[in-house]
């Protein structure tokens, strides 16, 4: 098994938490600059539905992409009573319910936010530059022309 990420990032210091909480230490990384577009390589794009960090690798070959789905996975494969999505029906929901809230409503608004306000845009220029040559899906992401 290995996780592709950058730990610097928000979701990857999001996934990073949780697998922290549960006790998932040993893990191999591998790190992938995505201000570098280390993440729009054909290769990494192969494994990747979202071009995004993180990413794991099972060893079957399956990819999963997106923090939750992986902070799941890992929460079903590790034996731990913490239950941090929940224990019952209501609470499970609630975390679903709350997941959605912060990653709809607030995440993607911040994340938005900074690539505009800060020294970053110039970056995701360039990301977007690179993308341009290396694909062309289109990005979930706008910028200041
Ligand atoms: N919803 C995704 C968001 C992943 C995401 O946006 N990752 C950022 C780093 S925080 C990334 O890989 N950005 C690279 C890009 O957009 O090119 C998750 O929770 O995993």
């Amino acid at each position: 098994m290995k996780l592709y990420e950058q730990a610097a990032t928000v979701s990857c210091k999001r996934l990073n938490l949780f697998l922290r909480e549960i006790g998932v230490t040993d893990l191999e990384r591998v790190e992938i600059n995505v201000r570098e577009g280390d993440n729009l390589d054909q290769g990494y794009q192969d494994k990747s539905v979202n071009g995004k960090v993180p990413l794991l690798e099972l060893d079957d070959g399956t990819h999963l992409s997106e923090t939750v789905a992986i902070s799941r996975y890992f929460d079903e494969i590790t034996p731990n009573d913490l239950n941090l999505f929940g224990q019952n029906t209501v609470e499970r929901a609630k975390v679903e319910m709350w997941n959605r809230i912060v990653e709809i409503d607030g995440i993607q608004n911040a994340f938005q936010a900074f690539r505009n306000l800060t020294a970053y845009t110039a970056t995701e220029k360039t990301v977007l530059r690179i993308g341009a040559k290396k694909r062309s899906t289109e990005w979930n992401c706008f910028y200041r022309s």
